[in-house]
């Protein structure tokens, strides 16, 4: 399905931009232990429940995505009001002076993608104490009521090892270049590449040479993808499950000696992704919808606070225009199967 997605990119950097500011009045004016919230979490009731999104880091196209789907899901769902607030790094102890101005305000609904599964968590278990309902949406967190995945982890880690054993013909040195060390996504989809790298006979010629980490910003990510080239001459392919670094890696193999020579997959946004398909640096990618993300993880936490679910195995909640979804085991919901786009299907996607 396509959602809402038609403000323009500008108008959401300055509402993020805002937003960010207002997060930081908003800390500013609770230091004293004020109540700003109106919902479930304080005593209010279910018509005026409010939920934040705090994405693993604001500068990023794929947040913007993913937070604007989120928005729409929000206001489908029934929150009173909506609220994104996060760091400009996709670092945890940056994430976690906003989960702690969130707690104060009285948010009712958490939705976090956590740039590390454990560090967030006393700050978020105090969001719990204060009554509000933790979703995990994108990077998985080890305390929170549910977790919104964007399509089943295995299968993220296996289509990219599709793709780039296609792409070198089934034999030759790889790279990962991920986005942070300690992002519970990224690291769940390389631990089951590496397993089946070791286990599946199709791919005993195929070696892992290095993994390496961008960060999830753009020139960190060019420098490591250089620095993957010159330290690996007979490197055939790089996978980067991280839309930042396969953007970057993009940019740099497009104007090197190794334009069309060296693969490139991974998960990039069509949009970001479309140039380097056209100019022949890359020729297959994934990527799921990242608004459904958003849209999904914002019914789940109205399903949460309204108490119509916990977030155990096989609880179902209405969706809106995705229909019913069912928490699977592990408190996991799965939002929908991942797109393999290619210069052939490219233009058919906008985001
Ligand atoms: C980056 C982020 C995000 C991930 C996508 C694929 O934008 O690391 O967490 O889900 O890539």
């Amino acid at each position: 399905m396509e959602l809402n997605l038609n403000r323009g990119r500008r108008g959401r950097l300055a509402l993020i931009t805002a937003l960010v500011a207002s997060a930081t009045l908003a800390l500013t004016a609770c230091a004293g232990g004020g109540d700003a919230g109106g919902g479930a979490a304080d005593g209010g009731g279910m018509e005026d429940l409010s939920i934040t999104f705090i994405p693993k880091q604001l500068n990023n196209p794929y947040t913007d995505v993913v937070l604007g789907g989120g928005e729409d899901g929000a206001e489908a769902a029934g929150f009173a009001a909506s609220e994104v607030v996060g760091p400009l790094d996709a670092s945890a102890s940056s994430q976690v002076s906003f989960i702690n101005a969130e707690t104060q305000a009285g948010t009712d609904v958490l939705v976090i993608a956590a740039n590390d599964p454990d560090a967030v968590c006393p700050a978020v278990e105090e969001a719990r104490s204060a009554g509000a309902k933790i979703v995990g949406f994108d990077s998985d967190l080890n305390c929170r009521d549910l977790f919104v995945s964007q399509v089943v982890a295995k299968d993220v880690a296996l289509i990219q090892l599709e793709l780039i054993s296609e792409q070198i013909g089934g034999e030759g040195e790889i790279a990962i270049l991920s986005a942070t060390a300690n992002a519970t996504n990224q690291n769940e989809w390389i631990a089951f590449m590496e397993e089946e790298l070791a286990s599946n006979p199709e791919y005993a010629d195929i070696e892992l040479v290095a993994k390496v980490y961008g960060d999830d910003d753009d020139t960190k990510s060019f420098q490591e993808a250089q620095g993957l080239l010159q330290a690996h001459p007979d490197l055939k392919g790089i996978i980067s499950p991280t839309t930042v670094g396969i953007a970057a890696t993009a940019r740099y193999l497009s104007t090197s000696e190794y334009k069309g020579e060296v693969a490139l997959t991974g998960l990039g946004l069509p949009n970001e992704m479309r140039s380097f398909v056209e100019d022949g640096t890359v020729t297959e990618f994934a990527l799921w919808d990242p608004a459904q993300l958003g849209y999904v993880a914002a019914f789940a936490g109205m399903a949460l606070a309204d108490g119509s679910i916990t977030g155990a195995e096989g609880d179902t909640f209405d969706a809106g225009d995705l229909g019913e979804k069912e928490v699977g085991p592990d408190g996991v919901v799965i939002v929908g199967p991942p797109t393999v786009f290619n210069a052939d299907n490219i233009d058919d996607y906008d985001f």
